[in-house]
């Protein structure tokens, strides 16, 4: 066995006793992505995301990354839940947990995938003298152009990287080296990226997209994407989404639900990831003090909403779907010393019951 094959099988080894997947090695090369990336930005599909724009640049260099970087090591994490007998719909109290994005309920993956990730890839490479960062969202990089690079996978009419048959519920993460290595050989001209049709005829994504934010395939409009309302976005939603968060309330995952290729996706194989996020009511989210949200969502990836930002989606979220409680928490939303929590309030007010 040559020494190329002989660590892309160490880090295969090291990521997957460890829960991941390793997508492959890589290199830097992104210039084409990055031109997709600029042109995307240039058209305002990144909303109000303006940490996007504002280091544009050094996502087109991962040199300014890194200084030196050589190669890049993809790996990813599967979340897709196991499947679970159907939830107590008609509870009275309205529970908040399936209505939240599968990769929120977690422990943060940022914080596993850099410790976790680091160790995977010191495990594999030991003596190696060669500097490395592991990103996870954390740096200017676009991880899913470097994993569809690596052609183990693609990139879907969803934006989501499509790992063929393992699916999109993962999570990526991307390990920047300077030290040189062999890229990892594509798996077939039909699952690489070069293959820009993967998908086939294929539109569930877009079709299901409740509000049209896949409207153009391989483009995502943030501007129309529950994801980007619901976690980015810190003022008020626009009432024109709020009926779809009766299904999703923090985070979307419909784009993926419907995507064949996550009928025989890979699970989480880490049950000591999981968090119980979804044992309180929509109305103790709505109304929930800074004790109980550290309690329930600290250490989870729902902290970038902010407490307020997870009860602003919760008021809707009970407005639609006419949960019980909803008056007394109008009422004291009302007085709420948060301006958006105000507002939320004044706007369902305004508005015929749902
Ligand atoms: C900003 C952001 C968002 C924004 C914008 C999403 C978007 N589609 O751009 C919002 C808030 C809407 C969002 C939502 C979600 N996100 Co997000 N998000 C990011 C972030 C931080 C940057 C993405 C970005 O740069 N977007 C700009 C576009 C232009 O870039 P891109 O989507 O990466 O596409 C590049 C390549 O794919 C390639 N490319 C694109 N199209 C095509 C087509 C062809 C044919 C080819 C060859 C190449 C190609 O070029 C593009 C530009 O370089 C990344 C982390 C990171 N640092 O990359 C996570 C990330 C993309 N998000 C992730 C997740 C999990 C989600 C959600 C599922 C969360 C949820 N359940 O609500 C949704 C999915 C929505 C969707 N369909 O994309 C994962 C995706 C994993 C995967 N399997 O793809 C990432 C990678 C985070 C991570 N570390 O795992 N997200």
């Amino acid at each position: 066995m040559d020494d190329t094959v002989q660590i892309h099988n160490r880090l295969r080894e090291s990521f997957g006793s460890r829960g991941f997947l390793f997508i492959g090695v890589t290199d830097l090369n992104v210039a084409e992505d990055h031109l997709r990336f600029m042109n995307w930005l240039e058209a305002g599909n990144h909303a109000g995301m303006d940490f996007l724009s504002r280091n544009s640049e050094i996502r087109g260099d991962l040199q300014r990354i890194l200084p030196g970087a050589k190669s890049a090591v993809v790996f990813a994490l599967p979340y897709a839940p196991a499947p679970s007998p159907p939830t107590t719909e008609n509870r009275s109290e309205m529970p908040c947990g399936p209505r939240i994005a599968k990769y929120a309920r977690l422990r943060d993956y940022h914080k596993v995938m850099w410790q976790e990730g680091d160790a995977a890839f010191a495990a594999a490479l030991p003596d190696r003298s060669a500097e490395h960062r592991v990103c996870v969202d954390s740096a200017p990089v676009l991880e899913r152009a470097l994993a569809a690079k690596v052609g183990s996978g693609f990139i879907g009419k969803n934006t989501c990287f499509i790992a063929g048959k393992q699916g999109s519920f993962l999570l990526l993460g991307v390990v920047l080296t300077t030290f040189e290595m062999p890229a990892t050989k594509p798996l077939s001209e039909e699952k690489s990226r070069s293959n820009a049709n993967a998908c086939g005829g294929c539109r569930r994504c877009q079709t299901h997209c409740p509000t049209g934010a896949l409207d153009r395939a391989w483009t995502l409009d943030s501007r129309r994407c529950l994801s980007y309302w619901t976690i980015e976005n810190r003022g008020t939603i626009p009432e024109e989404f709020w009926p779809w968060l009766g299904k999703y309330w923090y985070g979307c995952d419909i784009c993926q639900d419907v995507c064949p290729y996550n009928r025989t996706g890979e699970k989480l194989k880490r049950n000591d990831l999981q968090r119980p996020v979804e044992r309180l009511s929509l109305q103790e989210v709505a109304t929930m003090d800074q004790n109980l949200y550290e309690q329930t969502f600290g250490g989870t990836a729902m902290t970038r909403a902010k407490r307020n930002g997870l009860r602003r989606n919760a008021m809707i979220a009970m407005f639609v779907t006419s949960s019980p409680g909803l008056e007394s928490v109008l009422e004291k939303a009302l007085q709420d010393e948060d301006p958006v929590i105000q507002e939320t309030a004044r706007q369902i007010l305004r508005r015929p019951s749902s």
